[in-house]
């Protein structure tokens, strides 16, 4: 099953230069495929967007802060299975409880700086597609 997700680097991998790492261990997960890239610093409107589910949360502020204090890199990975894979390849919310050998628990400490965001399900990868590469076919 073919799918397509929205995974974001985010400013705290950009920061300390894990971005070859981290794409790389998503290229050579077989048969997956970038096909959309780009490093930009993310604004308040697409993150009230992105995150608007978590807007009542205590975290949400300091979240949002975060996420716009360097560029980051968002990308559309395509290939079989991916929205699941690449949730796993990230490893769970919490660093400190991600297993070693996925992103967040190879290289974090923090609940906020953890590093990585993939899209969570199919309705949410469509939307935040259509987001972030509205022209993207
Ligand atoms: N400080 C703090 N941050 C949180 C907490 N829960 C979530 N976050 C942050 O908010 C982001 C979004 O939360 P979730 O959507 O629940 O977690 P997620 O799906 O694993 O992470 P994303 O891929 O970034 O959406 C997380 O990645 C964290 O950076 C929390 O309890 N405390
Ligand atoms: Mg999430």
């Amino acid at each position: 099953m073919s799918q397509r997700t929205l995974v974001l680097l985010k400013p705290d991998a950009v920061r300390r230069g894990l971005v070859g790492e981290i794409i790389g261990r998503i290229e050579r997960k077989a048969g997956w495929a970038i096909v959309a890239l780009e490093l930009r610093t993310l604004g308040s409107a697409t993150l009230e967007q992105h995150y608007g589910e978590h807007r009542d949360k205590p975290f949400y502020k300091p979240l949002v802060e975060f996420m716009s204090s360097g560029p980051t890199v968002a990308l559309v990975v395509e290939g079989e299975r991916v929205i699941e894979g690449m949730r796993a390849l990230a490893g769970p919310t919490d660093p400190i409880a991600a297993a070693s050998g996925s992103i967040r628990g190879d290289f974090g400490t923090i609940v906020r700086e953890n590093l990585i965001h993939a899209s969570d399900s199919e309705a949410s990868a469509d939307r935040e597609i259509k987001l972030f590469f509205p022209g993207l076919r």
